[in-house]
């Protein structure tokens, strides 16, 4: 398995209920490793931006008014099979089908309020890599 970089993001239902350090936990228990992190407030521009892929989605206006509710937390992950591994950390997109023990299943109200985002595949991890860190802010953990 390749070493890969995958972008997370803990949405602002989870912010909310003060989640961030249980979800990392379950990152680095994981073997996945935080190579980069900012918190912030989306404007709607970047969560409209962010989410572009969906824009002709009968739900993309409910999904850009849930992420920019609150601040997110917008992480790099690096590990082996990263992209996979934080999928299956996550959970089905709809908790009701989550597996238990899943974030989504253990944080997540709904479908529109489900704790986090990550990145589905090799090409979309770079691209949404790059939309929140220039690669200087992507730190090398070499130890
Ligand atoms: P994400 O992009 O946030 O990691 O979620 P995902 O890959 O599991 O799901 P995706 O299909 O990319 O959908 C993005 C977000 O849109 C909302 N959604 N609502 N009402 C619906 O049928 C519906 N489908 C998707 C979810 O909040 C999902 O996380
Ligand atoms: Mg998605």
């Amino acid at each position: 398995m390749a070493v890969e970089q995958t972008l997370s993001i803990i949405k602002p239902d989870a912010v909310a209920k003060n989640a961030i350090g249980e979800i990392y936990s379950r990152f680095e228990k994981a073997g996945l490793r935080i190579v980069a992190a900012r918190m912030m407030q989306l404007s709607r521009e970047q969560a409209e931006g962010f989410y572009a892929v969906h824009k002709e989605r009968p739900f993309f206006n409910d999904l850009v008014s849930f992420m920019i509710s609150g601040p997110v937390m917008v992480q790099v992950l690096e590990g082996e099979d990263a992209i996979a591994k934080n999928r299956g950390l996550m959970g089905a997109t709809n908790p009701k089908e989550a597996a238990p023990g899943t974030i989504r299943a253990d944080f997540a109200e709904s479908i529109d309020a489900n704790a986090v985002h990550g990145s589905d595949g090799a090409d979309t991890a770079r691209e949404e890599i790059a939309f929140f860190f220039r690669p200087e802010e992507i730190c090398k953990r070499t130890l």
